[in-house]
């Protein structure tokens, strides 16, 4: 066989995949070769030299250093081989603490294990340690403790860490003082450690050791957090979340997680979390029994029809759910105004890519990403908003790929990048537009691709090649020839893959943005092959799910269009189709202009997340009946006349989608505390109490099956085949094994081509009085309004107050100083908060995330909308900064 190597080991015959190490060979088959620094999946070390084996010369090599090659024989065991193992190991042991029956690892300790393994006794175990004076554990992480003295040197920790990108810890001293450390020797926690909890898994000792209980059992689910979709096994320990590790043969994250991910799952227990319906009584809340609670909502929901009617679905929740409120809106309500958060988030890629290329999703796989040639981030901060996404980019960084980063800020990936573009707040339309015209004036471009797959091309050219570039570089404010460079990278260098999110979609320009993008992949035929592609990393963990089951205004389940599928809609649910309705940001000025009078909340936190404060609170003050149903009493339900209680991700079953289209399933681990219900239940109760009977399903499994029916790229999926693993759609097909990259053969328009369209752009400046673009984003250690994560004390060791950045020289000229705090106001508002000063952001740009309610960003942004999406310019607000006279 092609592709594989056949040798032997103490005569036996293994066979191997070509590139295996002996060691890797050896364990894939079964055969057990002692081993302390091996790790699968980072490079060998060669370090502990336990895994010894002799070859056919009789040389000793390490197994985990020594290519398989076809016909090479191996000794493994051996009574030489062994004494010098035995040797080895006891001078590892002699440098580690003694107290093997106070460690935490005891019992899970692979040097324990190989004591046992190569009859290194008790005593003589005894006898080798030294009493080590002092104890020598840093205590600054509050989710994982390093103990030095346990530490046996294999490295794995600093090959892990590396891998992902982080390089928090290396070796340090030399000789017999030789430890891990980090920069400086500081604490882990002022070092550049992101708490990933990588190396403390991965530790082979009690060097490294999770402050975490032991679950008593364990679920295999996934993160509730980010759109990468991480597979967890979430461990349980009587009716608690105690712990988190990553699913090591799932597809999406190979055992690999965040912080959030692994640490920040504890929010489940908290005793703040909604456990009972609650209904407002002369402003207070007042705790209700369910059947109080939905007579009352199915009562008031009665008064509306129509337009006076509008509810927001939820990226948090379900498929399930979300259909399920999507179907309750359109055909129980009789409205079309059913949006959710996607709104603020990729409804321009979602308008831009099915433009042009007929469908708004990710086009491949985040595992392809390991094997591209080229990587273009545009707008995305990966190493923070996407973790695991970006140990990908990073591997493939380590192994071939170049990368491209166009970002106003400095971020870790433009650390480590080939070229940085650093451009000027919504100028990417200019700065990709001239990437294509230097592609085509040096001949890049891909004329096969385009005279077979493409239309339009020609008017496309003709704009590009009149772009005047000498106002390209006055727009983004960056050297044409850097574009030019970046431009060449990404054309050389195929297959090439785009990887994009909120700073391209968050512009009154977003579709635009996105159509940019969408040229440049069909310019050089980076699209419909493997690793190459267009990719918006989705943000929330089921957004792509929620968008997909039509909580969407202008589109159906499974991006099925009003006018073609409503007859079919109409039929399964025997109720008429309303017509297209309003997106998020229309319902509440709709709300406000008193057209809407009623709206049902579902997972969202808009008094924060929502553009301009002030008017969202208007907004939802003004409704006549408020409904709120989420996992705790947030902003936006304190406002609400009834609160429903839901059970969160951990609580439930059902299915999450994630960026790469793969649908995976979520099980239930434990029970939701109080009277919380699963939110599909809710739906279902209050649908049922309004005389429907078809509401009344038995399990979430069961809609899925309606889904299905009606959704044909979801149609070969179900609840038992996701049992054995997650599928991308589309999946037309019980046979069908899903879909790892879009566009093979054809785009799903009505010729077959993708179109090249040109970009709308209008060069937007800044005000006298507001000099100064305020870009709002997010961190690693907060998750939007921190509904979530301000339930995880330990997060604020990292994070517990906002900041707004700012470049040294704007601080300067304003005499403003670290720490300082100052007063930021926009058009709509001002706020206080501290102020950071460092050159991660340009001059004239000022950066805040919308994490912390005491300094809520959102307070300051608003204004037009990107006319294709309705997206607001999140990304792009002038402001004033002024330093705050403290008395
Ligand atoms: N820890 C954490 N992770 C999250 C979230 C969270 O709240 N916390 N939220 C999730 C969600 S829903 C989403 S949508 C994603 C968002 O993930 P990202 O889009 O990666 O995050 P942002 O911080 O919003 O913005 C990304 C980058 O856009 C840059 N940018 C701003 N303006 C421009 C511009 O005009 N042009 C270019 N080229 N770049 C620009 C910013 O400097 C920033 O580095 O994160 C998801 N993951
Ligand atoms: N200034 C500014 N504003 C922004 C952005 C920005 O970059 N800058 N980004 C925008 C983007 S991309 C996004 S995605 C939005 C996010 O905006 P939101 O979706 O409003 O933000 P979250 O805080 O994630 O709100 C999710 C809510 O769901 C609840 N929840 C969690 N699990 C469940 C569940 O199982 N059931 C129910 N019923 N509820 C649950 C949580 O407690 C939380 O209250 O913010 C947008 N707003
Ligand atoms: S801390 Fe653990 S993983 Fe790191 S070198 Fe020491 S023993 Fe190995
Ligand atoms: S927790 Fe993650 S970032 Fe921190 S040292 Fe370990 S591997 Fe590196
Ligand atoms: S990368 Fe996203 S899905 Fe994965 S563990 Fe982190 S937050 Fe969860
Ligand atoms: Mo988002």
């Amino acid at each position: 066989m092609k592709g594989t190597v056949k040798f032997r080991i103490d005569g036996r015959e293994v066979e191997a995949a070509r590139g295996m190490t002996v060691l890797e060979a050896a364990l894939a088959n079964g055969i057990y070769i002692p081993n302390l620094c091996f790790r699968e999946g980072i490079e060998p070390f060669g370090g502990c030299r336990l895994c010894l084996v002799e070859n056919n010369e009789g040389r000793l090599v390490t197994a985990c250093e020594t290519p398989a090659e076809d016909g090479s024989e191996f000794i493994s065991e051996s009574e030489r081989i062994n004494r010098i193992r035995r040797t080895t190991l006891s001078l590892i042991i002699a440098d580690h603490s003694r107290d093997c029956l106070a460690c935490p690892a005891s019992g899970d300790c692979r040097l324990q294990e190989l004591s046992s393994y190569l009859n290194v006794s008790d005593g003589d175990l005894e006898r080798l340690r030294p009493e080590l004076s002092g104890i020598d554990v840093d205590e600054s992480n509050p989710f994982f403790l390093r103990n030095h003295d346990k530490c046996i040197l294999c490295g794995i920790c600093v090959r892990v860490c590396r891998g992902l990108g982080a390089e928090a810890v290396d070796f340090a001293y030399r000789g017999h003082d030789t430890r891990i450390a980090t920069f400086m020797d500081r604490d882990i926690l002022d070092s550049s450690c992101v708490s990933c909890g990588e190396c403390v898994e991965a530790c082979p000792v009690g060097a490294l050791l999770p402050r975490t209980e032991r679950p008593s059992t364990e679920v295999r689910t996934v993160c509730p957090y980010c759109g990468a979709g991480c597979e967890i096994y979430l461990g349980v320990r009587g009716n608690r979340v105690v712990s988190s590790r990553g699913v090591p043969d799932s597809p999406v994250n190979q055992g690999r997680l965040c912080v959030k991910g692994r640490f920040a799952l504890k929010f489940v227990n908290s005793p703040e979390r909604l456990k009972k319906p609650l209904i407002k009584v002369d402003g207070e809340f007042v705790e209700v029994e369910w059947d109080e609670a939905i007579s009352v909502v199915a009562e008031r929901l009665s008064e509306y029809t129509g337009e006076e009617f509008a509810a927001v679905a939820s990226a948090k929740c379900t498929n399930e759910e979300n259909y399920l409120l999507q179907k309750f809106t359109r055909a129980v309500m009789g409205s079309g105004n059913i949006d959710h958060c996607a709104r603020l988030c990729h409804a321009p890629s979602l308008t831009g890519l099915r433009m042009s290329l007929g469908s708004g999703a990710m086009t491949n796989s985040i595992s392809e990403l390991g094997a591209a040639g080229c990587i273009l981030a545009v707008g995305t901060n990966p190493t923070e908003t996407h973790p695991v996404t970006s140990y990908r980019v990073i591997r493939a960084l380590r192994s071939r790929a170049r990368l491209v980063v166009v970002d106003p800020r400095k971020t870790r990936l433009s650390e480590l990048a080939d070229i940085h573009l650093q451009n000027r707040p919504g100028s990417d339309i200019p700065l990709l537009m001239a990437m294509c015209r230097f592609i085509l004036e040096e001949g890049l471009h891909d004329s096969e691709f385009i005279d077979s797959r493409t239309e339009k091309f020609e008017d496309f050219r003709d704009a590009v090649m009149a772009l005047d570039l000498d106002e390209v570089e006055r727009i983004t404010g960056v050297n044409v020839k850097d574009i030019r460079r970046a431009a060449i990278m990404y054309a050389s260098n195929s297959p090439a893959s785009i990887i994009y999110s909120m700073g391209i979609t968050q512009h009154v320009n977003g579709t635009g943005n996105v159509l940019a993008l969408s040229n440049l992949a069909l310019l050089t035929g980076n699209i419909g092959i493997k690793s190459a592609g267009i990719n918006p990393l989705r943000g929330q963990n089921n957004v792509q799910g929620a968008c997909d089951m039509g909580a969407l205004p202008d589109l159906l389940p499974g991006y099925q269009g009003i006018g073609e599928a409503a007859g079919k809609f109409s039929e399964k649910w025997g109720s008429p189709i309303p017509p297209a309705g309003l997106t998020l940001p229309e319902m509440f000025d709709a709300a406000r202009d008193g057209k809407i009078r009623c709206m049902y909340i579902m997972g969202e936190n808009p008094l924060l997340s929502e553009p301009d404060i002030e008017r969202t609170r208007e907004a939802l003050e003004g409704l006549e009946f408020l409904v709120v149903q989420d996992i705790f009493l947030t902003e936006t339900a304190e406002l609400a006349d009834v609160v429903l209680p839901a059970a969160s991700f951990a609580e439930k079953d059902g299915t999450f989608t994630n960026t790469e289209r793969r649908v995976q399933l979520l099980r239930k681990a434990l029970d939701a505390p109080g009277d919380a219900l699963p939110d599909w239940q809710i739906i279902s109760m209050i649908a049922g109490r309004m005389g429907r009977e078809d509401f009344d399903y038995e399990s979430a499994s069961r809609i899925f099956d309606e889904i299905r029916e009606l959704v044909p790229s979801y149609a070969g999926i179900s609840h038992e085949r996701l049992k054995s693993g997650g599928i991308q759609w589309p999946c037309t097909s019980e046979e069908d094994a899903g879909t790892g990259y879009l566009h093979s053969e054809e785009f799903p328009t009505p010729t077959g081509r993708a179109s090249f369209l040109l970009p709308d752009y209008q060069f937007r400046g800044v005000p006298e009085e507001y000099p100064l673009v305020l870009v709002t984003g997010r961190n690693l250690y907060q998750y939007h309004t921190r509904s979530m994560t301000a339930r995880v004390e330990e997060l604020e060791s990292f994070s517990d107050h906002e900041e707004l950045l700012m470049n040294p020289a704007d601080a300067s000229s304003m005499g403003i100083r670290e720490g300082d705090t100052v007063e930021v106001t926009s058009e709509r508002g001002s706020l206080r908060v501290r102020a950071g000063v460092t050159d991660e952001v340009m001059e004239g740009v000022v950066f805040m995330t919308f994490h912390f309610a005491d300094a809520p960003a959102n307070v300051l942004t608003g204004g037009d909308r990107d006319p294709f999406s309705g997206m607001p310019g999140l990304k792009f607000t002038p402001v004033r900064v002024c330093r705050v006279q403290l008395r």
